[in-house]
């Protein structure tokens, strides 16, 4: 037998082992792909006002609106993670993962927001937790801006006030100064769309605004330019030495179009670039600023509505350069798909003007055969996510992403099965972007554990552990998805235990219509395309 021959029979007989004598061969991940779970410090910290930590516009909303919670609960208490962070970390490890998504409470460090008070017991608990992963190898990966906003800053108009931006740039260099030495992996500002729209726009997430049309653009071009100020300060100040990488989380769900009709193929295009354009376009296409389409829009209809100027806000050249090329990857969260056709002329939707989705012109529903989850918004619809991680790769020329967030909420306690397939048919489509030319580099599962889901309270759940909210030490137990997703991790391999997989068409993006409203938008780009590796400095 020649060399190569018994290195084929040899290299086999290794994947199949990999896979533990699986009927068929399941698709692989290359070696160096990255897997990681998630978490915020809201959902899961509890320990609300322990040891000195100030109040968030979260607290503020779940105290003094519980009725705005589908279950009119709070995360006071939730998964207790303030108290259990060494499970937290034994969970990671069972896991196998190498990254641990986490964010960082604004108030547990800062209690009034600035930079005047810091709480060493909000500093001993994170250099705790960053402690105990690195010491389990597993690399901890911090978001800088999880929703949980001082509440104080909100008295001053939060997100709309440009004060902000200098505020959130205290507090990002504070944790670079603390934990930077540790930390290699830091997002800004987790879902700028939901901060601004959910927050600003409509009163689904805090501060619950409801005020649509003005303030969510305003909020936007601060979250942007307060993203570009973190990244520069730790660029020019702490990246040459700390050595790790910074970029932003975005959102969206895949839009797709709901019949072949050219209308509903426009559609698509303007959901994806009001949701996710308006963060994406001013920092991962080649010219930067707004999507071109939106700019339009919104300048067209604040002058019919008798605007003296734009609702959208303008950047000047300087800032456009500024914004552009901030982010060493693209964070991606995603977790289903929505149908997608136009508004007409006269507003059949009902669309409050001026508001967003007015400006959007798109109108969302699903399809009735999709499967269903415990949110009322989230359908598992793998095909979206290849569709989503092509579209990006087109629009923005391929750029590193980790898929920051994904994964599917139930009720079904550890005998998670939906979980088992939606993780499996989900990375089997990020398996097919890849062959399809897209650079992902790893994927962060949503959640590690159950805990507060915002506005849905406990009522629906997203942790690969279980957590008995009841009892005192807040008993993590895993589910069947937990030791699926080991398997995947220790693997590098799809779990299929079926037969086939659920939805083996791929539905690809109607790319012909893209290049007509986006006729200058990013072909190539300047920025410097830096590639995530397994090797982070500080486990040298
Ligand atoms: C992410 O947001 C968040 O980053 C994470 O904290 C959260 O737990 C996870 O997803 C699951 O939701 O009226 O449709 O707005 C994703 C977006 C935020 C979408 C909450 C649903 C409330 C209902 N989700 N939102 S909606």
């Amino acid at each position: 037998m020649k060399f190569y021959q018994s290195l084929a029979i040899a290299s086999v007989t290794v994947l199949y082992l990999q896979n533990g004598w699986c009927e068929k061969l399941n698709p692989m991940f290359p070696p160096d792909f990255l897997f990681g779970v998630g978490s915020s410090a809201y959902q899961v910290e509890g320990g609300w006002n322990k040891h000195g930590k100030g109040e968030s516009i979260w607290d503020v909303l779940t105290h003094q609106y519980p009725e705005k919670m589908k279950d009119k609960s709070n995360a006071d208490v939730t998964s207790d993670s303030y108290h259990n962070w060494r499970r937290d970390v034994e969970m990671v490890r069972e896991l196998g993962v190498d990254i641990y998504r986490f964010s960082i409470s604004w108030t547990r460090l800062l209690p009034n927001g600035f930079v005047t008070n810091v709480n060493k017991h909000g500093i001993a608990y994170y250099n705790n937790l960053i402690n105990e992963l690195l010491r389990h190898n597993i690399t901890p990966m911090v978001t800088i801006y999880h929703w949980d906003l001082p509440a104080r800053l909100q008295e001053l108009g939060g997100w709309t006030n440009p004060v902000i931006i200098d505020y959130v740039t205290d507090y990002a260099k504070i944790l670079f100064e603390q934990f930077g030495d540790r930390v290699k992996i830091w997002t800004t500002i987790n879902e700028p769309w939901h901060i601004c729209e959910q927050g600003y726009g409509v009163d689904i997430m805090a501060p619950a605004m409801n005020f649509p049309g003005i303030p969510s653009y305003l909020c936007g071009h601060n979250v942007l330019k307060a993203h570009a100020e973190i990244v520069h300060l730790y660029r020019e100040r702490f990246q040459p030495t700390q050595k790790g990488k910074i970029g932003i989380t975005i959102d969206t769900s895949y839009a797709q179009a709901k019949t072949d009709s050219d209308d509903d193929k426009v559609a698509s295009e303007l959901a994806l670039q009001f949701y996710l354009g308006w963060f994406a376009h001013p920092i991962f296409s080649k010219n930067g600023n707004y999507p071109q389409v939106m700019i339009d829009r919104i300048d067209a209809n604040s002058k019919q509505q008798g605007f003296p100027r734009s609702r959208l806000p303008k950047f000047t050249p300087e800032e456009i350069k500024r914004i552009r090329g901030t982010s060493d990857f693209f964070g991606i969260n995603s977790y289903t798909t929505v149908l997608v056709t136009r508004n007409d002329c006269n507003n059949s939707a009902n669309f409050p003007i001026p508001s967003f989705n007015h400006d959007m012109d798109v109108v969302e529903s699903f399809d009735e055969n999709w499967t269903k989850s415990a949110s009322f918004w989230l359908h598992p619809v793998p095909s979206g996510m290849y569709n989503l991680l092509m579209w990006i790769n087109k629009e923005y020329d391929n750029p590193p992403v980790i898929i920051t967030e994904n994964g599917v909420s139930d009720n079904n306690g550890v005998n998670d099965t939906d979980r088992v397939t939606y993780f499996n048919s989900y990375l089997a489509s990020i398996l097919d972007a890849m062959k399809d030319g897209c650079k992902i580099m790893g994927y962060i599962a949503w959640s590690l554990m159950d805990s507060f889901e915002w506005t849905a309270g406990f009522s629906e759940q997203f942790g690969l552990y279980h957590v008995d909210f009841s009892s005192p030490n807040k008993t993590r137990t895993p589910k069947a998805s937990a030791k699926m997703f080991a398997r995947i991790v220790r693997h590098h391999a799809i779990d299929w235990k079926g037969p086939d997989r659920p939805e083996p068409s791929i539905i690809k993006h109607p790319s012909i219509i893209h290049e007509q409203i986006i006729n200058n938008s990013s072909k190539s780009s300047s920025r410097a395309k830096i590639v995530l590796t397994k090797k982070f400095e500080v486990h040298d």
